[in-house]
């Protein structure tokens, strides 16, 4: 890209897409353009391919979804899926069809097999059956990659697709229904903090595995492969680290300063045992993950404090 490039970033109001915006202003892009979800729906092909008629983008970050937690996906996979199809097709279509140079599209690690081998390598796409709790959402992402590889394969476009860990940071959803994990124990542990609850409930066994990344260090790795990366496959896009939820729960607990009990509610589903991602490949490129997770965390703790009031819906 160059820094007077035309680059439109697709979900600029969301976790990853306002990490992107940051990053590329911080960076000196000066034609970053943006589109309210009121004034654009890219699940509509109309409208998603008259904007890009009228605005003819040079780059393209694909960081639009519909995203939520593990129970938020359980209980809707109609929409999951239909809604992220819809944006994926919408978007990447309308990119070819005008001419746009490169489009990057963000998936997510859970498009990998459920029961695949740690840490996950690329190649273990569609190896075996996926975890059902976020199948509808993973099919969808599945989709949009593939389209990214047929549209460079066909038509020559240089679409390229990354798969990002489970993100985390300012911005974040903190409803407790829907968000994920860690912006959910963040706000649990505040409130229970506050208001002097006895208990705080954790979701499933503790222990599955999960691989944390601060959202800024994404969208770094978002720009650097739209500046690097030009290949057919879809690169993984993590810290190399996990942690069971168990642990998760207790560093949260200690940077939280709550003295109370936390209870594992079983009821509650665990999802997938481990996901943690093989970053060989995007590091052998020369990119790594420079946040850890206990300064990320102290971060997002310090942004809820200082939002609650909006963020907490
Ligand atoms: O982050 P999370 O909702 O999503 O849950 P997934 C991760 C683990 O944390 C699960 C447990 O084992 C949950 O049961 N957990 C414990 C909690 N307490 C809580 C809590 O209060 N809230 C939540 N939400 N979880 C999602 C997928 O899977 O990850 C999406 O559904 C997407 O498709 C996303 O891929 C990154 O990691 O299980």
């Amino acid at each position: 890209m160059e820094k007077d490039s035309k680059i439109y970033v697709a979900g600029h109001s969301g976790l990853l897409g306002s990490a992107i915006v940051r990053k590329l202003e911080a960076e000196g892009y000066s034609d970053v353009i943006t589109v309210s979800h009121g004034e654009l729906d890219l699940t509509d092909q109309r409208a998603a391919s008259a904007f890009f008629d009228r605005e003819r983008p040079e780059y393209v970050f694909l960081a639009a979804a519909k995203v939520g937690g593990i129970q938020a996906n359980a209980a809707a996979p109609a929409s999951f899926f239909y809604e992220n199809l819809m944006i994926s097709a919408n978007v990447i279509h309308a990119a070819y069809k005008n001419g746009a140079k490169k489009l990057l599209f963000f998936g997510s690690s859970c498009i990998y097999p459920r029961d695949c081998p740690q840490p996950i390598k690329e190649e273990y796409l569609l190896s075996d059956y996926l975890e059902k709790t976020n199948e509808g959402y993973a099919l969808a992402k599945i989709a949009g990659l593939k389209m990214c590889a047929y549209y460079r394969e066909q038509f020559g476009c240089g679409f390229i697709s990354c798969m990002p860990t489970n993100l985390y940071g300012p911005g974040d959803n903190f409803n407790l229904e829907s968000s994920h994990v860690l912006p959910a124990l963040i706000r649990k542990f505040h409130e229970a903090k506050a208001r002097g609850h006895r208990t705080v409930a954790i979701w499933g066994s503790g222990r599955p595995r999960r691989e944390f990344m601060h959202v800024d260090d994404a969208a770094d790795a978002g720009l650097f492969l739209m500046n690097n990366y030009d290949g057919g496959e879809h690169v993984n896009v993590g810290t190399g680290r996990d942690v069971s939820i168990h642990e998760l729960a207790h560093m949260l607990q200690a940077e939280s300063g709550y003295e109370g009990a936390l209870v594992f509610d079983r009821s509650k589903p665990d999802g997938t045992p481990q996901k943690l991602l093989d970053v060989s490949k995007l590091n052998a490129m020369g990119w790594k993950s420079k946040i850890g997770l206990r300064d990320g965390v102290r971060q997002t703790m310090a942004w809820y404090a200082e939002n609650a009031g909006g963020a907490a819906r």
